[in-house]
């Protein structure tokens, strides 16, 4: 049986800034992944210390936040079977120098911070990122 799963991702400040919103939403649905909740916004930088919470240890946690509100960005709940796995994978490597061809992060990050994407990496993660950006009602059925 196939079974949707939902996932969340943000295009990040570096890839608005730069235009490459239009070409992500389509490898994102080229890719398979249906938009279920888009909404393009600026957050604080307690907001961004919020979302990565689970960083705040990390010795890059300052800049990240900071960058992350650095202007707007565009949120995204993403429906497709294997969502989350397959959101990975099309993302490609943290590190762009990493990320294989075809990615996202190969085609539009220019550092390991502006890495023009982020995606949910797990069940927990995904439901606690979709509710911190969306309300149940803005999600589309
Ligand atoms: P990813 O899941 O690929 O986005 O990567 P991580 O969860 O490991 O890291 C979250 C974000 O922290 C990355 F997208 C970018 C930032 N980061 C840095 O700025 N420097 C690092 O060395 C590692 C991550």
């Amino acid at each position: 049986m196939k079974t949707l799963q939902r996932t969340f991702s943000i295009i990040k400040p570096d890839a608005v800034k730069k235009g490459a919103t239009g070409d992500i939403l389509h490898m994102l649905e080229h890719a398979g992944f249906h938009i279920i909740g888009m909404k393009m916004l600026e957050i604080t930088k307690e907001q961004a210390e919020g979302f990565y919470a689970v960083h705040v240890n990390r010795p890059f946690f300052a800049s990240l936040t900071s960058f992350m509100s650095s202007g707007p960005i565009v949120a995204l709940a993403l429906e497709k079977e294997n969502a989350i796995a397959d959101l990975r994978k099309l993302m490609g490597a943290t590190d762009p120098a990493k990320a294989e061809a075809g990615t996202v992060r190969k085609k539009h990050a220019a550092s390991i911070e502006a890495n023009a994407i982020h995606g949910s990496d797990a069940e927990d993660t995904a439901r606690f990122e979709l509710s911190y950006f969306f309300a149940g009602y803005e999600l589309a059925k």
